[in-house]
């Protein structure tokens, strides 16, 4: 039997329900490692936002009123704190279009049983993780493009404010377990489009991040580091492909791929790449983690097609705690929105 040593949740977050929003962002803030209230603040400056004294609500609402109480703004009151800046896009609104067709996983079970190589080769990835420090953050946009730029984390949630959205999708893992989880995040096309690729950009590659002293495995050569997935540009630009912060109307925790990731529901769930710190516009097809280390087993394409071994059979899959075992979907289900890309 296998002993938990902490709470999975803790390396970032809380347990409480939806209703608890207010007290789901203080833990969120002192699970992330930092101290909550007034006086603690500062460390930002991004934004110029004024906090007030007692209330992280009032922090939140960024010096409107709160409720019907008017709240007095001190004079010199410091500024957001990075982590606040990023609570301030949560929770975001609900694309009601999409719906599991199956019960949302449990946020417990899915922090606890997660891939992330560059921590652990183990589930228990939470385990490992403590020294990994996403905070704060930079991502880069740039090869074929004319607006290359790089952006701070909190810069880019605030500069796509309005385009955030809340999407319950189903993930699907090559190694057939599967889960149904809300992630929060902004269209990729969205990101795409502001980035004008030029016209022989096909494809886009993301490159996660590469620091040895934080993550233990990347201290081996086991693995081909940084890792790095890649998609065509009409994949990228599919109005599902989410580039995504957050996840059960948080940040992301640490073992999700916090601060920011892609999520490719119709895929398999190793091509969406956590803790992405580069966006580049390529004019091939790029190599890849896991196509380097297993062609046969993770092609380029790698759509969830039950009919295609990989190269164990696929037709199948276990839901994250309840153990339910589930028809594997062509595309995931998501065919209406991407069959049109693969044409027979
Ligand atoms: N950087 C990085 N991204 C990664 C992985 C990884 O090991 N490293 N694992 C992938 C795999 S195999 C899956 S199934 C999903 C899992 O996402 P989750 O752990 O948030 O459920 O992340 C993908 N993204
Ligand atoms: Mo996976």
């Amino acid at each position: 039997m296998f002993i938990h040593s902490k709470d999975p949740l803790e390396s970032v977050g809380g347990t409480e329900t939806p209703e608890d929003v207010y007290l789901n962002r203080r833990k969120w803030l002192r699970a992330a490692g930092f101290a909550v209230g007034a006086g603690v603040l500062g460390g930002g400056g991004y934004l110029g936002w004024r906090s007030y004294r007692g209330s992280d609500e009032a922090v939140i609402q960024s010096g409107r009123s709160v409720g019907n109480e008017t709240v007095e703004i001190a004079p010199e009151a410091p500024q957001l704190s990075y982590e606040e800046q990023l609570l301030t896009s949560y929770p975001a609104t609900r694309d009601e279009r999409f719906t599991y067709g199956r019960y949302e996983t449990e946020r417990a079970e899915a922090a606890r049983y997660t891939n992330f190589y560059e921590f652990s080769s183990t589930k228990l990835t939470w385990r490992y993780i403590d020294d990994f420090n996403p905070y704060p953050w930079e991502i880069t946009i740039d090869g074929l493009c004319r607006n290359q730029t790089k952006l701070d984390l909190a810069d880019f949630q605030k500069l796509y404010a309005d385009d955030m959205v809340e999407r319950q999708y189903r993930h699907r893992c090559v190694e057939t377990w599967a889960m149904a989880v809300p992630w929060t995040g902004v269209p990729l096309a969205n990101i795409i489009k502001a980035a004008d690729p030029l016209p022989e950009a096909t494809h886009v590659r993301f490159v996660s991040f590469m620091r040895p002293d934080e993550a233990p495995q990347q201290q081996t050569d086991e693995y081909p580091w940084p890792y790095v997935e890649g998609m065509t540009l009409a994949e990228a630009t599919n109005e599902l492909t989410l580039l995504a912060t957050g996840i059960y109307g948080q940040p992301l925790l640490k073992q999700h791929g916090a601060p920011i990731r892609t999520v490719v529901p119709w895929k398999y769930g190793f091509k969406s790449a956590k803790s992405i710190q580069r966006i580049e516009f390529v004019n091939r097809e790029p190599g890849t983690f896991w196509t380097t280390l297993m062609p046969e087993a993770y092609p380029f394409e790698s759509n969830v097609e039950p009919d295609v071994p990989r190269p164990w059979p696929q037709n199948s899959e276990r839901m994250l705690g309840t153990g339910e075992i589930l028809p594997t979907q062509l595309y995931n289900g998501y065919g209406d929105y991407v069959a049109k890309l693969y044409p027979a």
